[in-house]
């Protein structure tokens, strides 16, 4: 099977923002998605060059406008290169493909009878390079609510498309194949707008910059294609079009053409399939619209100034927040775009969501349980994942449910559901671990029974990793690695396999996926892990100063009560005397120690820890204890050797 995805191609007057990336990591979601299923993928993107905002951008900078593309064209294949977005083509408009392909469509057009010489009379937007009646602007300005910029009269003899004479095909189209335009909602959009009656549109400019109208069409000369007319056409360009017609036979046409709902309605849906209805060509199989990220509840735009969130700065935001690695983070990214909000909506873009999103869904639902369990096949099977024929079916059929998720997910771009569903199966997985208790097995002598979980656990993992690979490519590798799957040659089909993990392979050496830097836990997070984190669990060790070190407060108490928080299986309440006051703290270490038992024990308390609310209850400063990660049963509190007063300093 083969399976053609294209972005917008984009202007290139400024850098991205997120709002790019957005679309952009959705096509590559896909496209990778596909290529698991061993699709033969062709994924497109580019940049939209010839547009007049390009040469104003230019010339604001005093840079040639040739020498302005280029360098820009070069930023964008550097940004999504970061994002590790796998395009198999990246197409600019000013390449003398695109001119062989456009002057060959619009012969065909010509040919076809649906161009013809007129005056243009009206009002152009640059900013969104489009033509405007007099009744459609507001006040003057151009009508679309994000632009509202000055528009500019234009009076030239111009060249038209017989868009009027395609309003009741295209009609027809949008009745017969209701899957073609998505969402729904939108697809109304679509037919009131050409129901409203279409207008003929102006395709040619009299300018110096764009593809030149071929001059087999009579009263070409000085005329230029205008912007829009020459990008759509990049679709075709990238599938072969005109020259290597079997590789044409072979993509088109594309399975589907994504982008925001700004250039939805006038141009995919309307102007793109009339063009290729006059050129005698198929139609694309789908044409989607998502919604925008917005911020301040306006949309993220390249020229809305001030600081829009861009992908670098955000991903510099998270390594520092979190701790984690820059591909880590890129993954994280990816992840909150197409988790946070449903495909059609918009959605408000947020550091803190995007911090919130990573504590709770990847470090610690995804993190965790490859932490729980692979410190365990270390611990009580010397790294070796167990052999075994006895994989639990319960976590099977999770793991089959999650698949067919993804797939009607995907069939649908509803990505927040394909993740949903993963993220269901790796609750389902946390879920087993917690009921199964391996720690406990550990102590009894029920081999087989530790084996069948602990290998039951790992073999949920690849599939866990598998089904994110999409979406996050990084962490899936990482996961794969640490499983000691190193060369695992993945496949979609994998997902719904069970029992695929090789017992008696050696696993690799754990280390924290999405890593969190204490300080960056959420109070809530903290009290769900329970035990907190060893120092390992930064991903790249950070070294601080003694004067940092000086800074923290270390003092040694007493517990002088201690209970279970109500409904938290591993929180215990110490009220802990720390000399000259006493505390209350909540500690993760339930599992290790009954409360009784620590009455009267000296600790070591870091006394200048932030108060967190845990559980409901206020917690003034943290004991330390030692444990092994990972296994909750494990906690040694830690003390002074000998005895000491209450209050006395650690260093
Ligand atoms: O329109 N939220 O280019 P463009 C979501 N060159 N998506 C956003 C977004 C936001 N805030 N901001 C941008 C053009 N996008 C033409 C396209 S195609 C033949 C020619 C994404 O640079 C979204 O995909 O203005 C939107 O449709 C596109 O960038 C617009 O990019």
């Amino acid at each position: 099977m083969k399976f053609y995805v294209t972005t917008p191609i984009y202007y290139v007057n400024d850098i991205p923002t997120v709002g790019h990336a957005y679309t952009t990591v959705a096509c590559d979601v896909l496209a990778r998605y596909h290529r698991l299923r061993g699709d033969d993928v062709l994924f497109t993107t580019g940049t939209d060059e010839n547009a007049e905002k390009n040469v104003r951008a230019a010339e604001a900078q005093g840079i040639d406008s040739k020498r302005f593309v280029d360098k820009m064209a070069d930023r964008f294949r550097q940004e999504w290169r970061g994002l590790g977005i796998s395009y198999d083509d990246f197409i600019r408009t000013t390449e003398p493909r695109q001119q062989e392909a456009v002057q060959a469509f619009f012969d065909t057009i010509y040919e076809s009878g649906d161009l013809y010489l007129d005056e243009y009379e009206g009002w152009y937007c640059v900013s969104d390079e489009t033509y405007f009646r007099e009744e459609e602007l507001i006040e003057g300005r151009c009508p679309n609510p994000e632009c509202g910029k000055k528009v500019e009269w234009m009076s030239e003899p111009a060249h038209f498309f017989r868009l009027s004479k395609y309003e009741g095909a295209l009609l027809d189209q949008i009745e017969k194949d209701p899957g073609w335009l998505l969402p729904e909602f939108r697809k109304n959009e679509v037919v009131n707008f050409i129901r409203g009656g279409l207008r003929d549109v102006c395709i040619s400019r009299q300018s110096d910059w764009g593809i030149p109208l071929p001059a087999s069409i009579p009263d070409s000369e000085g005329h230029v294609i205008y912007v829009w007319a020459d990008a759509l056409v990049n679709y075709l360009t990238c599938a072969g079009y005109p020259a290597d017609a079997e590789r044409f036979e072979r993509y088109w046409p594309a399975d589907v053409h994504v982008m925001a709902k700004d250039i939805f309605v006038r141009f995919h849906a309307t102007l793109w399939p009339a063009m290729l209805m006059s050129a005698g060509l198929s139609l694309p199989t789908r044409i989607v619209a998502h919604g925008w990220w917005t911020q301040g509840g306006e949309k993220i735009s390249k020229s809305r100034g001030g600081t829009v969130p861009r992908p670098g700065p955000v991903l510099d935001m998270l390594m520092e927040e979190t701790g984690c690695s820059r591909p880590r983070a890129v993954d994280a990214l990816r992840y909150y775009m197409l988790r946070q909000v449903p495909f059609g909506q918009d959605g408000e873009f947020t550091g803190e969501a995007l911090l919130v999103r990573y504590a709770d869904d990847l470090a610690n639902d995804l993190g965790n349980l490859l932490h729980r369990v692979l410190p365990m096949v270390h611990r009580y099977r010397q790294g070796r994942i167990p052999a075994t024929s006895e994989a639990e079916p319960e976590l099977h059929e999770a793991a089959k449910t999650a698949v067919r998720g993804w797939e009607k997910a995907v069939s649908t771009l509803d990505f927040r559901g394909g993740l949903e569903a993963t993220w269901e199966f790796l609750r389902a997985a946390n879920r087993y671990v917690d009921q199964k208790a391996p720690w406990s097995l550990a102590k009894s002598d029920d081999e087989k029974a530790l084996d069948r979980v602990l290998y039951s656990a790992a073999e949920a993992i690849r599939v866990a990793a598998c089904l994110v690979a999409p979406v996050m490519p990084d962490a899936a590798a990482e996961i794969e690695r640490q499983l000691g799957l190193g060369a695992w040659e993945r496949s979609w089909q994998q997902a719904s396999e069970w029992g695929l993990l090789p017992g008696g392979s050696e696993a690799g050496q754990p280390k924290p996926l999405f890593p969190q830097l204490e300080a960056a836990k959420p109070a809530v997070s903290a009290g769900e892990q329970a035990a907190p984190k060893g120092r390992g669990s930064t991903e790249e060790q950070v070294m601080i100063s003694f004067k940092e070190f000086q800074k923290l407060d270390l003092r040694v108490g007493e517990i002088v009560s201690a209970e279970r928080v109500p409904n938290a299986d591993k929180l215990l309440k110490l009220s802990v005397d720390v000399g000259d006051e006493t505390r209350t703290m909540v500690a993760g270490i339930a599992l290790s120690y009954k409360p009784e038992e620590l009455v009267g024990r000296s600790v070591v308390v870091v006394a200048n820890l932030e108060p967190a609310t845990i559980r409901g209850v206020r917690s003034e400063g943290m004991i330390l204890a030692g444990w092994v990660e990972g296994d909750d049963e494990s906690i040694s509190i830690v003390a002074p050797d000998r005895p000491v007063p209450k209050g006395s300093v650690v260093s």
